[in-house]
């Protein structure tokens, strides 16, 4: 597999390589990097961007003397390595302040708090000319039912993400919000679990246009939810802004492997949407953004083997890429598409002009058992599908 270059546009959170591996059972078993220390080393393997959260660069209590002075110490490490700063985000999770949740916590003085948190963040975005803003409502949500007021909840996440993208444009910044929905962990039960609930919240904001999504593979499949069509209905909807690609076996914790080391398949149709849009629609929309990663190099891994995982990711992504283009290119794949009927679908169920009426009145002499005999298949277009990625 090639090398990967600026063209492909990786890039990778800096709390991904950064984990030193502390989970909920063990302590670290990595030592911790300074933040701008790891800028070279994910040039060097071809990333082109990176992302971070403000408490990934300099820590909670800093005061605004060591906030701006880390916050230029890696600007200049990412400049000096040639890498974007294509996203920002807000630690909204870590501190204990947070246990309820930052915008929807029941304690008013901590929404105001985290929201004004979030507002710095979005100063700091802008000022190193990130596009995106991503939000994750890491502890917004619960464990008991009776413990949250689930109007007033939705009040509040959309007064505040309101707040922060109404100061947005009143600022005049190039920067949309991204919203990045997970059903669960490290709550019981996080508000905006899929993303069709952040599609329904972002439908109810004044400022929804520059609202759009983040959807992240594992938190999709955690709910044993197709990522790849969750990519699609937010792409139909025009408000895929910013993913975050990983890998996830299953209904479990989440996992955030590298890309590709979860469902195989599901990441290749993942890729497959991604690179070459949708089948019956080659000029509709297709994502432009970044390819980012949000996962975790196993904590049994020493350094090394975090630059592996790194390297792993943008490889994966890069061969399924190929195989995806000779899955489209393949006659035989085309063939089975047409005869799966996958490009009939884009055709109006109505004709031009027809309204229901016209339709209800139609005697078009349709056989319901006649078309119950025709065969879709479905299975000689997927095992395609599974040789191509098996080459
Ligand atoms: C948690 C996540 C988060 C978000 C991050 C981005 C720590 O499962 O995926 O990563 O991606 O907060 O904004
Ligand atoms: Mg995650
Ligand atoms: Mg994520
Ligand atoms: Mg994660």
């Amino acid at each position: 597999v090639r090398q990967p270059t600026s063209q492909d546009r990786f890039s990778f959170g800096l709390w991904t390589v950064g984990w030193p591996g502390a989970d909920p059972f063990g302590a670290a078993t990595r030592p911790v990097l300074d933040p701008w220390e790891y800028a070279g080393r994910l040039a060097e393997l071809g990333a082109w961007g990176i992302t971070f959260h403000d408490n990934d660069v300099f820590p909670f209590d800093a005061d605004e003397a060591t906030r701006d002075q880390r916050v230029r110490r890696l600007r200049d490490a990412a400049d000096a390595a040639g890498l974007v700063i294509e996203m920002v985000t807000t630690n909204t999770f870590t501190h204990p302040v947070f246990k309820d949740g930052g915008l929807t916590s029941n304690d008013r003085s901590v929404r105001r708090f985290a929201l004004r948190k979030v507002l710095r963040a979005v100063e700091i975005a802008a000022q190193l000319g990130a596009s995106t803003f991503v939000m994750w409502g890491g502890r917004e949500g619960g464990e008991y039912d009776g413990s949250k007021d689930v109007y007033a909840a939705m009040e509040r996440y959309r007064e505040g993400i309101d707040t922060v993208a109404g100061y947005i444009r009143s600022q005049g910044y190039d920067l949309r919000i991204a919203l990045e929905p997970k059903p669960n962990e490290p709550r019981g039960d996080i508000f905006l679990p899929t993303v069709g609930h952040a599609l329904a919240l972002i439908a109810e904001l004044e400022h929804g246009d520059i609202v759009g999504l983040n959807p992240e593979t594992g938190h999709e499949q955690m709910a044993n939810l197709n990522y790849t069509h969750a990519l699609g209905q937010a792409l139909w909807s025009g408000k895929l802004f910013h993913l975050d690609l990983n890998g996830q076996r299953g209904l479990k914790y989440d996992q955030d492997l590298v890309f590709g080391h979860g469902d195989l398949l599901s990441a290749f149709f993942t890729v497959d949407l991604i690179e070459n849009g949708f089948p019956g629609y080659p000029d509709g929309p297709r994502y432009t953004g970044p390819r980012h990663f949000d996962y975790k190099p196993s904590r049994t891994e020493h350094l090394a083997g975090v630059w592996e995982s790194a390297r792993a990711c943008m490889a994966t992504y890069l061969l399924l890429a190929e195989k995806a283009e000779r899955f489209r290119a393949d006659p035989r794949v085309r063939e089975a598409m047409a005869y799966a009927g996958v490009l009939e679908l884009a055709e109006p169920t109505l004709a031009p002009g027809e309204t229901a009426a016209d339709l209800l009145a139609d005697q078009d002499g349709f056989d319901p058992d006649k078309a119950a005999e025709r065969d879709f298949g479905f299975v000689r277009l997927q095992q395609l599908a599974v040789e191509h990625l098996l080459g």
